[in-house]
């Protein structure tokens, strides 16, 4: 029997993923490929619904293609592709955006913080249309699990909808995905702000996998807790300490619970340093993987055309069923 498949995708849009994204969903990626037949992605359509620098853009998705193979996604077990190298997402969008309402579109929360950010007029059209180029890149592969964070959901309510929506108009073309959303882990919180979501647009609070160390240390050092003393968890009164204990937790393989026992009667001060040491030794070795992987780039560009050519393969089909189904000439 063939395993279920699962499919993801990040944004190059970054010099560096963070703790945040490796907890969320990559964690879950390279654990998937054991029992899932895992097809990932770099999102560089999606990163130019803001506005952006050519030559970064272009730096970032070799980059970040570097960073997915050290994190332990395999190239041969897992197809692993860059997005506009298959132009198949791009025209599965145009007919699923055919199906979707635009008062469904404005309704996404993502579209209207980020349009909030840079002003609703300046917004692009890309930027309110980005879930449906999302449910393309899923509903392409067939795709039965999509491991994200939980911000993610309602892109994925979209997506599901949109399937359920082509398959009861035209026949059954579209396999029905479900989130894939570890809850321990979906939402890191910021080390200065532990009541709001890690994100690279505050970077502060936000711990890079290829900072240098030294400011890594210091970040966990200075993360904010709360005015008591007891380390518990407790992520409404004490959102701070919580998630320092996920993330020790996450990277040391102890369960919250041990660590709790750990630390009974110690201070806020050695979690935070004991966190930061965790959380360096796995940096410290994937910082060197990445370097060395760096250090080739024909070899990289090699990976990514054959991940787009198997990629295509499976696409081409979900087209050719879609094209008969919708009535384009044969
Ligand atoms: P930003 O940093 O601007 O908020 P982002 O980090 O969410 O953007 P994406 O490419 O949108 O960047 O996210 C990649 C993956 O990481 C997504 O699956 C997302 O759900 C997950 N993710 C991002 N931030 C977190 C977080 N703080 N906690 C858990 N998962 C996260
Ligand atoms: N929107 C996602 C990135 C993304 C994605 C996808 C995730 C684009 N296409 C398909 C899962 C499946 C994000 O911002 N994290």
């Amino acid at each position: 029997m063939s395993k279920p498949r699962v499919l993801s995708g990040i944004q190059p849009t970054s010099d560096s993923f963070h703790i945040g994204n490796h907890l969320g969903a990559l964690k879950n990626w390279v654990a998937m490929q054991d029992t899932h037949d895992c097809v990932y992605f770099i999102a560089d359509m999606h990163a130019i619904t803001v506005e952006q620098d050519p030559k970064l853009l272009r730096d970032r998705t070799l980059n970040s293609y570097a960073q997915l193979l050290a994190l332990g996604i395999d190239s041969k077990k897992s197809i692993l592709l860059v997005q506009s190298q298959v132009p198949q997402h791009a025209q599965l969008m145009w007919i699923m955006s055919c199906l979707t309402g635009i008062g469904e579109a404005n309704r996404m929360t993502q579209f209207k913080d980020k349009a909030a950010k840079g002003g609703t007029s300046s917004a692009s059209v890309g930027l309110l249309t980005y879930p449906i180029l999302q449910a393309a890149d899923i509903l392409l592969y067939q795709a039965n699990a999509v491991p994200v964070g939980e911000d993610q959901r309602q892109h994925l309510e979209l997506t599901r909808d949109l399937a359920i929506r082509f398959n009861g108009r035209f026949g059954d073309v579209f396999t029905v995905p479900q989130a894939f959303i570890v809850k321990e882990t979906a939402k890191i919180m910021d080390l200065q702000d532990p009541t709001s979501k890690m994100s690279k647009s505050a970077p502060s609070g936000c711990v890079n996998l290829l900072d240098p160390l030294k400011t890594t240390e210091k970040k966990f050092k200075s993360a904010v807790t709360d005015s008591e003393t007891k380390i518990r968890f407790d992520q409404t009164k004490k959102p701070g300490v919580s998630n320092l204990l996920t993330i020790n937790s996450a990277y040391s393989g102890q369960s919250v619970e041990q660590l709790v026992k750990a630390f009974e009667g110690r201070m806020y001060g050695d979690l935070k340093k004991e966190t930061a040491e965790v959380v360096l030794s796995f940096i410290e070795p994937y910082q060197n993987r990445v370097a060395e992987l760096l250090t080739d780039k024909s070899e990289l560009e090699t990976l990514m055309h054959n991940g787009a050519d198997r990629a295509i393969e499976i696409a081409q089909e979900t087209i050719n069923a879609v094209y008969a189904k919708i009535g384009f000439a044969l």
